[in-house]
C-alpha cells in the first residue's frame, strides 16, 4: 500500500498509562511510530509503576473512556486498533459494544498480570474481557498464564502449546497469537491460529532473567500497526515479532540514584526501515 506522508495510517490504542513509559500507552505510542503509523489513545486507566514494581492502579471512569474513544473516531479514519490494560469490569462492558461495530482489525491483548506479577485486573474482569474476545477480536495475543486463565486450566508445556491456541481460537471465535516467552526451551515459538491455518513464528529466545516489562505492549502494537498499513495477519506478526527481538536484543539502562539499574525496552532503535 502505498502511503501518503501527510496523512499515514491511524491506529488507536485503548490502554492504561504506565508512568515509567516502558509498557502500556507509552509503548504502544512509540511502537506505532516506529512503523510510521499515527497513533491515538483512549486512557483507560493511571498506573503508578517501574518495570520492577506496581505502585497504583486507578481505572478511569467508563464514560471517560467511552467519550475520548467517539470522539477520537468522529475525527480520525481508525485503521485498526488494539487494547492493552482496561482497568474494570465496567470499562470491559463500556467498550464492547463500541469494538464489536469498528469495521477494521480488532487486536486484543490480555493484560491481567504485570511483568513484576501483580494482578492488574479482578475475576470479574476477566469473564468480561473473554466476552469481549468472543464479540469484537479480530486476534487475541495471550502469553502462557494469561492462555491458561482464558482456557481455565494448565498449558504444562510448550508442546501443548499449539493444541491449547487451537483450543482457544475455536473457544473464542478468533485468531490467536499464543506467545512463546513463558516456556522453556532454547527457543521461543508462538503460535499463530487464524483462518489459513496454523503457524509457527520462531526466534532465538533472549536468555532467562532478562527483562520483560512491556514486551506484550510492544509485540501486540506492532502487529496493530502492521494491520493499519495493510499487511495481512502473519506478515504482521512476522514483522511484529522482528521488531520485538530488535528491541529486546540491547535494552537501554541507567543507575539511579540508589544504585539499581532500571532498564526499558529500545523501540526507537528497533525502527522499521521501510
Ligand atoms: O505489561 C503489562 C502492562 C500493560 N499496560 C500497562 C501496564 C502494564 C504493566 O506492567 O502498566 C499500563
Amino acid at each position: 500500500m502505498s502511503v501518503n506522508p501527510s496523512s499515514p495510517p491511524v491506529a488507536l490504542t485503548l490502554a492504561g498509562s504506565d508512568c515509567s513509559a516502558g509498557a502500556g500507552l507509552q509503548a504502544d505510542l512509540k511502537t506505532f511510530g516506529a512503523f510510521g503509523v499515527y497513533g491515538l489513545t483512549v486512557v483507560t486507566s493511571v498506573v503508578a509503576e517501574t518495570p520492577a514494581s506496581v505502585a497504583a492502579i486507578d481505572p478511569l471512569a467508563p464514560s471517560l473512556v467511552s467519550q475520548q474513544y467517539d470522539l477520537l473516531l468522529q475525527s480520525f479514519p481508525v485503521a485498526a486498533l488494539k487494547t492493552g490494560l482496561l482497568g474494570s469490569r465496567e470499562i470491559v462492558e463500556e467498550i464492547t459494544p463500541r469494538l464489536e461495530s469498528f469495521a477494521g482489525p480488532v487486536v486484543i491483548d490480555p493484560v491481567a498480570i504485570a511483568s513484576s506479577g501483580r494482578p492488574l485486573l479482578s475475576a470479574d474482569a476477566i469473564d468480561a474481557l473473554r466476552s469481549l474476545i468472543a464479540r469484537a477480536a479480530t486476534l487475541v495475543t495471550p502469553n502462557r498464564l494469561e492462555a491458561e486463565t482464558l482456557l481455565r486450566g494448565p498449558i504444562s508445556s510448550s508442546r501443548e502449546a499449539r493444541d491449547a491456541a487451537l483450543r482457544l481460537a475455536s473457544e473464542l471465535g478468533c485468531a490467536v497469537l499464543l506467545k512463546g516467552g513463558h516456556f522453556e526451551g532454547p527457543e521461543s515459538t508462538d503460535w499463530l491460529v487464524h483462518d489459513q491455518g496454523v503457524e509457527a513464528v520462531r526466534r532465538e529466545r533472549i536468555p532467562e532473567g532478562t527483562f520483560l516489562h512491556g514486551t506484550g505492549c510492544t509485540y501486540s502494537a506492532a502487529i496493530t500497526a502492521g494491520l493499519a498499513c495493510g499487511w495481512n495477519l502473519p506478515e504482521a506478526v512476522e514483522e511484529a515479532r522482528t521488531f520485538l527481538h530488535r528491541a529486546c536484543e540491547h535494552p537501554l539502562q541507567w543507575q539511579a540514584a540508589d544504585r539499581s539499574v532500571t532498564k526499558a525496552l529500545a523501540h526507537e532503535a528497533a525502527r522499521v526501515q521501510s
